[in-house]
């Protein structure tokens, strides 16, 4: 977008005086960020509402992106590369005496996911925008995000992340767009077999409205968050005494108030419950309005609005589609039936047990009690149609309401006309393992849409000055088209080119350890490899193996003073869900790793290690592009995808790895080669958990290394870690390994050293990261979009 930049002075001087009734010499720049951000939406704000009209007026197919979680993180610097504003803003705001970095660190990030999926949403959503296809983001405007993290004596304390404190200045309250939402109360049948429900509680939906920007100016794209409010004027309220109003108010406002209530009681499970049909059906009501504006049968609906259900948070969907079908359209079952399934799509995040929703009935029955009788309809037209041609487990494992309990997974896959994995491995297992019974049910409905990433905010705007090497080399062509990275695999050969790779991972690591130093006080040298693994703490993602690693290195390095490596400063970053207990002591043994290793003079700087408070999306921009090498070494089968695996390789790090989720095709991408590979495969790992013949007993008493680091959790080598490493080694020992720890000590101490020799070779490490980002292209989530778009939604365009 083109501006002028004088009239551009004029109108951020206005809105700065609009918001504060300041002159611009006089405000922080927490405040000029504000105001800044509020120009630049009004700015773009014509080419949003040509947008929605295109889109009305071509009766064009929209998709809508049903997710609990959007990460999309700091929103400024991405809008002004997109418009290409950004040198124009820079030099305004230098004219007026103010530094763009201190205006982008004063934006306070929403933290509105937890980690892969929410932020996958986001990538997705970037990409949708930039594709030009109409989709659009439906989730919930949390008053508080993901908390943030700070130590305590090296335990986590979680504390309330008030994002909204100093207001989201790229959003619109939209309240004559509210729905109301129906909770409780009784259904009957009326004379015609009508249910009546009666008896409810109605909650207010207001969308605060977030445009999602393109990088061509033209598309933009809306990301409705909904809020849960008490408004006043209405009728109902007539009931209410002005006395309880207070009371009412918090009460409503409780369901959207946190991201992830505190499910360890049935009424935090409620909660839960609550925030998923509340945005749900919030939606659902809109898209229904506005396609009944375009004047259609209603048999077109599947024709004009895909919806995606992200995991299956989002999964009552499909009974409050039905509901509106049936109720409010009045439709027989089976249309009903089949424009919703023509409709949805699913897609399946994770195969760990704990983590596939099931609802006890009884939950369902009380607070959706129409939505349940659907449920029990579909349950019950389900068995009626498949009772005979499946086994009785066949039938067990498959239905949708069963011991009490409604499983959305089996929901959304009968009920979608598309379920698709992450990655190619996770696809498989989903269909030979974990939901083999509806593959063999359905087996059209099943495919692989591996994950990927956005390059506007993961290369582009993350690490300008590889950008930049990238551009001189290559041209800029890969900007609009990742897989033109290719292109970089023919100087992997070139002695300036591989320098020069080097020099751009200096800087950068310079860059973060000055940062580093100057926000933590942290002293990061930038001539040691980084060694990074940032992800949520998880016991599957074993950032435990990685610190037993380092204590071993440690204990190394204690019995061989002249010991001689490659210095190495091990970074973690992440948090650990506030109720899960052995991963809040994965993250004390790190932190009391940290404060031995780090101030025993003995070490001589040979290894650091340091756990990043509050890590989100800035932090990792700031860290990816530094980083030398990539853990992702969850236990194979365990981890779904990974995405922060392609950011690494595409920034130039390389991949220390299991063959889990999407390293698998990271490695098909690089090369053996290219990628330090260790550790059980799917196969090893499936054939322990249904043979049950892993002992990890016996390898702890069998070797002498292993046996002295995992002691060293409890024998008082840590005295900072105290008696919190009793967990730990009872996870080894007592529970036996359940992520086969010690089984991959050895081939992953070995692969780390190896990758450490390989460094010494700085000719061949800048090779190897030249290849990494050269194939990195793949991993666009532009690329992965178009194919969503084509072979789940139905989408047409020229992408
Ligand atoms: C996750 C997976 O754990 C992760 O591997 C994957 O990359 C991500 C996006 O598909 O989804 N599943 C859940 S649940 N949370 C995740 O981050």
């Amino acid at each position: 977008m083109q501006i002028d930049k004088e009239q551009f002075k004029k109108d951020l001087a206005e809105q700065i005086q609009k918001d504060y009734s300041q002159s611009i010499d006089t405000v922080s720049t927490g405040e000029i960020y504000q105001s800044l951000a509020k120009t630049i939406r009004y700015y773009i704000s014509g080419d949003w509402i040509k947008c929605k009209d295109k889109v009305r007026d071509n009766l064009e197919k929209q998709v809508y992106y049903f997710s609990m979680e959007f990460m999309i993180g700091r929103l400024l610097k991405e809008t002004l590369l997109k418009t290409g504003m950004l040198e124009d803003v820079t030099d305004v705001l230098k004219d007026f005496g103010f530094k763009l970095e201190d205006i982008l660190e004063s934006e306070r990030e929403p933290g509105l996911g937890n980690g892969g999926l929410g932020r996958l949403a986001a990538c997705f959503m970037d990409s949708c925008a930039c594709l030009g296809i109409p989709g659009n983001g439906n989730g919930i405007r949390y008053n508080y995000g993901m908390f943030e993290q700070r130590f305590s004596d090296g335990n986590q304390v979680e504390w309330p992340d008030d994002w909204l404190r100093n207001k989201n200045p790229w959003e619109i309250r939209k309240e004559n767009r509210k729905e109301v939402v129906k909770f409780g109360g009784t259904v009957r049948m009326d004379a015609n077999l009508k249910p009546i429900h009666e008896g409810y509680e109605i909650i207010h939906a207001v969308p605060y409205d977030m445009p999602i920007i393109g990088n061509d100016d033209k598309t933009i794209n809306t990301l409705r968050l909904w809020s849960a409010e008490l408004i006043l004027e209405d009728s109902e309220l007539n009931s209410v005494e002005y006395s309880k109003l207070e009371a009412k108010k918090i009460e409503i406002q409780k369901i959207t108030n946190v991201l992830y209530p505190d499910d360890s009681t049935d009424e935090g499970k409620l909660l839960r419950l609550k925030q998923e049909y509340f945005f749900v059906s919030a939606g659902l009501q809109s898209i229904m309005k506005d396609f009944k504006k375009l004047k259609l049968s209603i048999s077109e609906f599947p024709n004009k609005v895909a919806v995606h259900i992200n995991d299956t948070h989002p999964a009552l969907c499909i009974p409050e589609l039905i509901r509106i079908l049936l109720d409010e359209e009045h439709l027989e079952w089976e249309e009903a039936i089949e424009i919703t399934r023509a409709t949805m799509s699913y897609t399946n995040h994770t195969i760990m047990q704990e983590a596939l929703e099931k609802w006890p009935a009884h939950f369902l029955k009380n607070l959706l009690p129409r939505i349940y009788m659907i449920l029990e309809e579909l349950d019950r037209r389900f068995n009626d149609k498949y009772s005979s041609s499946l086994t009785e487990e066949q039938l067990r494992n498959t239905s949708i309401i069963r011991d009490g309990y409604v499983r959305m997974a089996n929901l959304s896959v009968i009920m979608s006309h598309s379920t698709n994995g992450v990655a190619k491995l996770h696809t498989d297992l989903l269909k030979t393992e974990v939901m083999k019974d509806l593959n063999f049910l359905f087996p059209d409905r099943f495919n692989n849409k591996t994950n990927g990433i956005s390059y506007r905010r993961w290369i582009e705007s993350c690490n300008p000055t590889l950008s930049s090497l990238i551009d001189e080399t290559i041209g800029k062509e890969w900007r609009k088209n990742p897989l033109e990275l290719a292109k970089l695999n023919d100087y992997k050969d070139d002695s300036t080119m591989l320098d020069k790779i080097e020099r751009v991972k200096n800087i950068n690591k310079e860059n973060f350890s000055d940062y580093m130093k100057q926000r933590y006080d942290f002293d990061i040298d930038p001539k040691s490899i980084y060694d990074v693994q940032i992800k949520r703490f998880h016991e599957y993602k074993r950032q435990f193996l990685n610190a037993l690693h380092i204590l071993y290195l440690y204990h190394k390095i204690l019995r061989e003073p002249d010991y001689k490596m490659q210095p190495v400063t091990f970074i973690f970053g992440g948090k650990a869900a506030s109720s899960y207990y052995r991963a809040k002591k994965v993250i004390k043994f790190i932190n009391s790793l940290a404060y031995h290793i780090n101030t025993d003079p003995r070490v001589k700087g040979r290894i650091k290690i340091y756990l990043i408070p509050n890590y989100n999306v800035s932090l990792a921009e700031r860290i990816i592009p530094a980083t030398n090498i990539s853990e992702q070494i969850s236990t194979a089968t365990k981890e779904a995808s990974g995405t922060s695996n392609m950011k690494f390789m595409l920034n130039g790090a390389i991949t220390l790895a299991t063959l889990d989720g999407a390293n698998i095709e990271i490695k098909d991408q690089v090369g053996d080669d290219n990628i330090m590979i260790f550790g059980l495969n799917k196969e090893e790992v499936l054939d322990y958990q249904s043979n049950h013949n892993y002992n990890a007993s016996d390898i702890y008493q069998n070797d002498q290394d292993i046996k002295m680091v995992v002691d060293s959790l409890v024998n008082g080598f840590l005295p900072k870690l105290g008696y919190d490493g009793i967990d730990l080694y009872d996870s080894l020992l007592k529970e036996n390994d359940r992520y086969y720890v010690l089984k991959d000590f050895h081939s992953y101490k070995e692969a780390s050293a190896k990758l450490r020799c390989m460094y010494k070779d700085r000719k061949k490490w800048n090779k190897m990261s030249i290849i990494n980002t050269a194939n990195a292209g793949i991993f666009s989530s532009d690329e992965t979009i178009k194919r969503y778009a084509k072979e789940i939604w139905n989408v047409n365009g020229d992408f």
